[in-house]
């Protein structure tokens, strides 16, 4: 019993964070709730299966050789390198095809074929080999649960953690070999999760906290119903109880911390939720209405020049004025498929790829020539509370989200951030997009991302700071007086 409590919150925290719907039982300690995405249990799908129709594919765009592909309960990690953003994309594409699949992470690296020879596959080899047999030995980790890989002497983690304690002990002993420089343990680390340290601060304040999937949230007799597990977190586990199902009307607040696609059930997510009573952050009406690539369109004079469109003509056009651009899905997230072209003849082929993909226009922008200069700022009602510079992994990396492992740096607001927070502040308070975070490159306003923003724990690592508490005061204060005004 205790273990299968465990392994169902490692598959939440894991697997889905950032993906959650927060209810949070507000000022007078009453009651909360999160929402977990599907966790279709009993749908264990079957990874070697999945690993073989993937490598079939491959094999027939001639990828096998150079892409690794490892898959654990359905999410699929492809590592390797290839010489062109097309094959990298390709071998997502091949991933994608496969039914059941529930996310690709993408960790294709494009190395020019000169420099792919460099690479040195042998020490790579050794550094994994030596990883795994270091886990073996060690009594409290379950060895089994984790795949370790070594690209140009990078480790990729890849796994389920059992708690906080096994997933420190596994990147430390993989930090520690000869030979190592770096470890990606994104893929399992829930350290990094934003949701997590709210829901540890309300804890601490007396709050009580319930978390349920957005599948299971319901409209009954006109009631916003969910089915809802109590929620605890100690320092090592996030302990849930049995499925209750509570009126939302009897929360406080509830926190929407439900990751894109921005598809027909994230839309009707913010049209059940519409209907409580208790506070909602981020305000579900405008969540809708302000999808994050889309919304920065309020601001023509912060954003680079763009497109919105599936015309392939009008996008040849677009990057003969631009000669460099970037290409885009509009509801994905995260740094997905985010394509630098440089080359008018890769054109028709990512577009293909991406409209296939996701069926839906793309956007098109002027390339951001200094991503160096990359900031993510975090807005509480409407003003700057925290900021951080994203330093990509690689160097020549376009992609600096931080799911794809980007590096962090503590960072200055400069006079054109204050501007575009002055200029966007009121318009996220009259909305009741009352936390969010946006991307900033190269002066130019990128995202606002209204959904699910992140960075609080990096933030509090980089300035040894705990905004949680900030956040949690602000929240509390809206949370009176939003009962005060029904
Ligand atoms: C794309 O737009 C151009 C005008 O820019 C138009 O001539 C063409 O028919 C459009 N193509 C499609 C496939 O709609
Ligand atoms: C918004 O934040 C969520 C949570 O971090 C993240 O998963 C998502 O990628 C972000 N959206 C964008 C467009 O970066
Ligand atoms: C971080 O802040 C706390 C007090 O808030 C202080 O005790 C501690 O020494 C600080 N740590 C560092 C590394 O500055
Ligand atoms: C969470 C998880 O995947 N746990 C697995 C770890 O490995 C043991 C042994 O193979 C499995 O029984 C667990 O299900």
């Amino acid at each position: 019993m205790r273990l299968i409590t465990s392994f169902l919150l490692a598959i939440f925290l894991i697997t889905q964070s950032g993906c959650t719907t927060l209810i949070i039982g507000g000022v007078v300690a009453t009651a909360t709730a999160i929402t977990m995405q599907d966790k279709s249990l009993g749908n264990i799908i079957d990874d070697t299966t999945m690993v073989i129709r993937i490598n079939k594919g491959l094999l027939k765009h001639g990828l096998f050789s150079s892409i690794k592909v490892k898959v654990s309960e359905g999410r699929v990690l492809l590592i390797g390198s290839v010489d062109t953003p097309e094959k990298q994309l390709t071998a997502e594409k091949i991933a994608w095809q496969q039914k059941e699949i529930k996310e690709v992470i993408n960790e294709i690296r494009v190395i020019p074929i000169q420099m792919a020879s460099m690479l040195d596959t042998t020490v790579d080899g050794m550094i994994t080999a030596e990883i795994r047999t270091r886990l073996l030995g060690k009594r409290n980790i379950k060895s089994i649960n984790y795949s370790v890989n070594t690209v140009d002497r990078v480790v990729y983690l890849m796994g389920i953690a059992q708690n906080k304690a096994e997933l420190k002990a596994v990147i430390s002993i993989a930090r520690k070999v000869k030979g190592v420089k770096q470890v990606m343990d994104e893929n399992i680390n829930f350290e990094t999760d934003t949701t997590f340290v709210l829901i540890k601060e309300a804890q601490r304040r007396g709050h009580e906290v319930f978390v349920y999937a957005p599948n299971n949230l319901a409209l009954k007799l006109n009631h916003p119903i969910a089915l809802a597990q109590k929620v605890s977190i100690d320092d090592f586990s996030f302990i849930s109880k049995e499925d209750v199902a509570i009126n939302l009307n009897e929360m406080d607040i509830i926190f929407i911390r439900q990751d894109p696609p921005f598809d027909m059930r994230y839309i009707t997510t913010t049209y059940i939720l519409e209907k409580t009573s208790a506070l909602v952050i981020n305000n579900p009406t405008e969540i809708r209405n302000c999808p994050e690539k889309l919304i920065t369109s309020l601001f023509p004079e912060l954003i680079p020049p763009t497109l919105i469109t599936e015309n392939i003509s009008m996008i040849r056009d677009f990057y003969c004025s631009y000669k460099d651009i970037i290409l885009k899905p509009l509801y994905s997230y995260g740094g997905n498929d985010v394509i630098r072209i440089r080359d008018e003849n890769s054109i028709q082929v990512v577009v293909d790829l991406m409209i296939a993909k996701y069926e839906c226009p793309v956007i098109v922008q002027s390339f951001c020539k200094n991503i160096d200069k990359d900031k993510r700022i975090l807005l509480l009602y409407g003003q700057p509370i925290g900021v951080i510079k994203r330093v990509p992994k690689v160097s020549g990396e376009i992609r600096t989200n931080m799911r794809l492992g980007a590096s962090f740096e503590p960072a200055q607001m400069n006079d054109r951030d204050n501007q575009i927070c002055n200029k966007i502040g009121p318009e996220l308070k009259k909305r009741g997009l009352i936390f969010v975070g946006i991307d900033i490159i190269d002066d130019f306003l990128l995202e606002i991302n209204t959904t699910s923003p992140t960075g609080v724990v990096y933030i509090n690592k980089l300035y040894n700071i705990s905004l949680e508490k900030d956040l949690w005061d602000v929240f509390e204060e809206k949370a009176s007086s939003h009962q005060l005004n029904l």
